[in-house]
């Protein structure tokens, strides 16, 4: 049992001694009464997940006593505090990252074995906790993981969604969504504060008409947010910091109004409204959304976050003026961009500041990530939606945008088309609020994700404003949490890795470096084969475990696992394995390392094209399975579901990442980062954080193909993807496939509208002009995998390269660059 190791305490010898407290000799005891007291069973016929819930309880008991030790000291200590906003935190599971970072394998093994508990199917009871979408949202929670584990005092303000991402279920090759209610069983991690509830006031009121959550203009009311807080444990538990999730609440007064009219039951039914307000996660990433209730649920964390915020503040500080000098707010991209105006409205109209002194407060406060330049996922929200629901905010909007553009007509005189540019309005057949713009100019700090986003946001997206802020612009790399994607998720290599290095690199990531010595080692060579292939065996059984399909732990593990995007070229995936499978067919006797190809990702339910590419991999994968010509030789899985704990088990057994979207559209990527960190080589384009990883790793190390950026901003005017198409043979032959119904021969014209996408249509993601490149490095790969030492060498010096996306060195950056924050230790 690879989690449980009865020397770990001894290993971590430089973490607190946890094992010392009272309670850890009598775990079971500890573990029995949860089961006896709050579930009233007998532990013999309890539940597994009864027991899993006994065993999360029996953690936070442990946990509790820090917790409440972190709060105190922030309380006595006041620092300054960071708080990270966003609209997604997709945190997954809770139990094993909290027993890791709280050093608790022994309480485990003991409870394990005198309970005699499963503790690996224990762990299986837990959902994971989907309130997030993908990147950005993982990236949250990655980025809570590391302030907990560098002491800084921090606090994450979010959502408490009671239905999180979609579960996805593919029926007949299609992605059917179901809801994921993941509160439906009581969670035992959070705790609720009923008695901290802040009250938000909005210019509209909710009702409910045929089900649905209905907005009612210029109607004010009131609604009532209370935070439910989940423990951050930092690595050691020496830090436990809170998640504070927001849920919305009818007040608890009736409207007296309709009480005293009589209708008593019509004013208790209205507050169901209310309550609907924070139920589902809104699935979209990186993709147009203008619906007015996600706008409402904006607004909502934003003012509930606020107002606790400040009045914490205010508790232990008397002078405006401290504010930012003790809080430090991070927006996570433009969805809680409405902190602008809401914070100068409280400085403003509750604290009766002037104009000018609010104003620097908030810009000296604030601070914006953006994680995206494609232009229709930027956030414009409708003039009219502010009028409905916050016509103050909107006031303040059009005060700040006067000033704005005042100062930019003073400092270029006569120039209209650069006001008309910046302006926070865009003006046309309706107007809007360009919410990016609100987040530039109301923040002191606006930094991209990889230097070559941050680079582009500067060059081309918002240009203007860098010219006029310059000093406001920076970079601020991604990076992933190495204890929960290499600690956690694939513990073999980890003690592959500490038996050479010891274990320091856990909590200092840079100590990785001190691989690359190791990569002539013959004999590491094969232990960190071995933990690859076990990781592969391992996650064959699982597979053939909980859904039949076999694949064979001999092949190659090609993957490509992330939210289905045309940018992010899953279609180009899909013509690599066409134009593969098409070469072995014509040439059976050909020699190619057998392959697993290995795709998992969800589709926005109203993106059309994305969920077609998953039916056309799912008929891919059939037409495949089907042909005799090439069985055992190549074969396509689509994993259903993709979410974090799925990652957890397929990035460890992964031998290749595909990170292939067109250069200049990932603003990042992150699980590029979790690839590398576990020993998978990169098959990928030069595009967001993949160029800085093959910098680290060295580009000999590296698979990189196709246009640069550059490239492809230089050939847009031109680019044709028909002369692709009659110039390469394979190519050609790839698409016609498509076009005459191959993989379709019951459906057919089911995949007309992909044919158009890369032909007609002009292939916006220009996939045709990287094909016959992404062949050239995918054949290199598979060459690569016949010889097991040079393999081995590259993967190793990936590992020992990965140092730098640790989100623990992201955060640091953070702390120093832009909130001008240190540590605040737990006494
Ligand atoms: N990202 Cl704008 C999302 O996951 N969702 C979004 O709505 C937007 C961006 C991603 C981005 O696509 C990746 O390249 C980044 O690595 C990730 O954010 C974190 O910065």
């Amino acid at each position: 049992d690879e989690l449980i190791h009865a020397d770990a305490v001894e290993k971590h010898a430089h973490l607190p001694n946890l094992s010392s407290m009272p309670y850890l000799g009598q775990a079971d005891t500890f573990f029995e009464r949860h089961l006896l007291s709050d579930a009233l069973v007998e532990p013999a016929t309890a539940y597994q997940r009864q027991r899993f819930e006994a065993m999360a309880r029996s953690v936070r008991d442990i946990l509790a006593d820090r917790w409440i030790r972190t709060q105190r000291t922030y309380d006595q200590a006041n620092p300054k505090r960071v708080y990270y906003m966003s609209m997604e935190f997709l945190i997954g599971r809770s139990m094993s990252n909290n027993v890791m970072n709280l050093v608790l394998d022994r309480f485990i093994e003991n409870t394990s074995r005198e309970a005699n508990l499963d503790w690996l199917d224990l762990l299986e009871q837990e959902p994971d906790a989907g309130l997030g979408n993908g990147g950005l949202g993982r990236l949250a929670a990655c980025f809570l993981d590391s302030m907990a584990s560098m002491e800084l005092p921090a606090m994450g303000y979010g959502l408490r969604y009671e239905y999180g991402m979609f579960r996805q279920a593919i029926e007949d090759g299609w992605q059917q969504e179901q809801p994921d209610n993941w509160l439906r069983r009581q969670d035992p991690w959070e705790v609720s504060r009923r008695g901290q509830f802040v009250e938000v006031k909005l210019g509209c009121s909710f009702e409910m008409h045929q089900g649905a959550l209905t907005i009612i203009a210029n109607k004010p009311s009131t609604l009532i947010g209370v935070p439910y807080d989940r423990p951050i444990v930092g690595f050691g538990g020496k830090t436990i910091n809170s998640l504070r999730l927001w849920s919305a609440a009818a007040p608890d007064y009736f409207d007296f109004q309709e009480f005293s009219s009589g209708d008593f039951v019509g004013a208790l039914v209205g507050s169901i409204a209310a309550q609907t307000l924070t139920r589902v996660l809104y699935p979209d990433d990186s993709t147009e959304m203008g619906q007015s209730l996600r706008f409402a649920q904006e607004y909502f964390l934003v003012a509930c976050s606020l107002a606790d915020l400040l009045r914490r503040f205010r508790r232990d500080n008397d002078d405006w003026n401290e504010l930012p000098n003790k809080v430090a707010i991070q927006m996570n991209d433009t969805h809680p961009a409405l902190t602008v105006p809401e914070l100068m409205r409280i400085l403003l109209d509750d604290v009766h500041l002037e104009w000018d002194h609010a104003w620097d407060l908030t810009q000296r406060t604030l601070a914006y990530t953006n994680h995206t330049l494609l232009p229709e996922a930027l956030e414009k929200w409708p003039l009219h939606y502010f009028r409905q629901m916050l016509p103050r905010q909107l006031e303040i909007i059009y005060e700040i945008n006067r000033r704005f553009l005042d100062d930019v007509r003073n400092r270029h005189p006569g120039d209209d088309k650069l006001v008309e540019r910046v302006s926070l309005i865009e003006e046309g057949h309706e107007d809007k609020v360009r919410m990016a713009h609100v987040a530039i100019v109301g923040s002191h700090s606006t930094n991209g994700v990889a230097a070559i986003h941050s680079e582009l946001l500067r060059t081309t997206t918002v240009r203007d404003f860098a010219e006029l802020f310059p000093e406001r612009f920076n970079n601020k790399t991604n990076g992933v949490t190495p204890r929960r994607w290499v600690r956690l998720a694939n513990p073999e290599l980890s003690n592959v890795i500490s038996e050479a290095i010891g274990d320091n690199w856990v909590a200092d990531f840079d100590q990785i470096g001190r691989l690359k010595s190791l990569a002539d080692d013959a004999s590491f060579r094969d232990a960190f084969l071995s933990a690859k292939r076990n990781a592969k065996v391992r996650f064959a059984s699982w597979l053939k475990e909980s859904s039949g399909q076999v694949v064979d732990p001999d092949s190659i593990f090609d993957c490509h696992i992330k939210r289905i995007h045309e940018y992010k070229r899953q279609l180009l995936n899909a013509l690599r394995v066409i134009i593969l499978y098409s070469r072995l067919r014509a040439n059976p006797g050909m020699t190619m390392a057998p392959r697993t190809f290995f795709f998992a990702g969800k589709a926005a339910p109203a993106y059309k094209v994305a969920k077609l590419i998953i039916k056309f991999i799912n008929n891919l994968a059939l037409t495949i399975e089907r042909d005799p010509l090439v069985a055992g030789r190549i074969k396509v899985v689509f994993l259903p579901d993709y979410c974090v704990s799925l990652a957890e088990r397929l990035i460890p057994a992964a031998d290749v990442s595909n990170q292939i979207s067109t250069a200049g559209f990932e603003a990042s990527g992150t699980s590029n980062m979790k690839f590398m960190m576990n020993g998978a080589l990169t098959l990928g384009t030069r595009d967001g954080a993949t160029i800085e990883m093959a910098e680290e790793a060295g580009e000999e190390n590296f698979f990189l193909f196709g246009l640069t950026a550059q490239e492809v901003a230089d050939s847009r005017g031109w680019y044709n993807p028909y002369w692709h198409y009659e110039n390469d043979a394979e190519t050609r032959h790839a698409l016609d496939l498509i076009a005459q119904n191959y993989f379709s021969a019951n459906e057919p014209g089911a995949f007309s509208a992909l044919h158009d996408v890369l032909l007609k249509n002009g292939d916006r993601y220009m996939h045709l002009a990287d094909i016959i490149s992404y062949l050239n490095a995918d054949e290199a790969l598979s060459t690569l995998y016949g010889d097991r030492g040079a393999w081995a060498r590259k993967a190793i010096l990936n590992v020992a390269g990965s140092g730098k996306f640790s989100s623990d060195r992201a955060i640091s950056q953070y702390a120093e660059e832009i909130w001008g924050m240190k540590p605040c230790p737990v006494a």
